[in-house]
């Protein structure tokens, strides 16, 4: 069932913890507009104060994830416009979601659209899909963490080779370098990512909410920090009911049900 509040997303209700959002401009192959971004930073807003949506999956079409910023909206774009650009903000929701992200991705993802699915934690891509950061062809370069993310996530040899050819890359070199963790036929990308959510959804919250933060922080910082960082975390969870259920349930051989607590 999806909720008609927006007008460039189809949200669904959550399901068992899981809530599909769909990028849903076809007629641009998902190009992110202002607006578009907007709602789905407003999505978001609303999924994080939902104690029923445990884990987002993020999709487009078959066609197309998202081609990229609108390039027509762009164009009417100066110098102050850029500066004051709005989606900063919308940009900053998305980097700053506290439950996971597993995006879906096939066809186009390029541009803005790459930069976007690499604000996702897990990206499952169908065979066709292609990644690219093909700003370059346009005079410009990425503006949403292309330079930054994507070398982190491929290396720099690679990232640094698609962000100055604009050159895309398939399903199969984004997996081998890593950018995404899973290829699958097209029409069960979004299946499995459900899947792949649905098994987040059943842990405990705080602990993934945790080890999210965690696994960011580690790609943002020095290994000491990082670690450091981990080890509060892990001390922090050792107050909760929901270590406590875990824990017992292993030993009752039992499945646990943890509450978020
Ligand atoms: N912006 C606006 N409209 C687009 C975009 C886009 N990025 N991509 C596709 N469309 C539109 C086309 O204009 C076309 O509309 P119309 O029929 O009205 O002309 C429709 O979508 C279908 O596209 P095509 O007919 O071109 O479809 P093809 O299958 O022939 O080609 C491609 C598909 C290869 C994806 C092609 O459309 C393309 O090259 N698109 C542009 C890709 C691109 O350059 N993306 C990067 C944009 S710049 C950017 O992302 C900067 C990020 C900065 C920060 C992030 C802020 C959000």
């Amino acid at each position: 069932m999806s909720n008609n509040a927006y007008e460039m997303l189809n949200v669904a209700e959550p399901v068992d913890g899981v809530q599909q959002i769909q990028l849903d401009r076809p007629e641009a192959l998902n190009a992110l507009t202002t607006a578009l971004l907007g709602e789905l930073s407003r999505a978001l807003d609303v999924a994080e104060a939902n104690s029923h949506v445990k884990v987002v999956v993020l999709t487009g079409s078959i066609r197309a994830f998202a081609a990229g910023a609108d390039v027509k909206e762009m164009a009417e774009r100066d110098l102050v416009g850029i500066v004051n650009d709005p989606r900063q903000q919308s940009w900053q929701r998305i980097t700053q979601f506290s439950k996971p992200i597993v995006a879906a991705i096939n066809g186009y993802c390029l541009g803005g659209g790459c930069e976007l699915a690499m604000h996702a934690d897990i990206l499952i891509a169908g065979t066709d899909a292609k990644f690219g950061q093909p700003e370059i062809n346009l005079g410009i370069i990425p503006g949403a963490g292309g330079t930054q993310r994507l070398v982190r996530a491929v290396g720099k040899s690679l990232g640094m080779q698609m962000v100055l050819t604009g050159q895309p890359i398939n399903a199969e070199q984004a997996k081998s370098a890593g950018l995404i963790s899973e290829i699958t036929q097209p029409e069960l990308t979004l299946p499995r990512a459900m899947e792949v959510a649905s098994q987040i959804a059943q842990k405990s919250a705080l602990a993934v909410r945790l080890a999210k933060e965690c696994v960011l922080k580690g790609m943002d910082t020095d290994l000491a920090t990082g670690l450091r960082f981990e080890r509060h975390a892990f001390t922090v969870l050792s107050g909760t009911k929901d270590r406590d259920e875990g824990i017992a349930a292993f030993l009752e051989k039992r499945k646990p049900t943890f509450t978020g607590q």
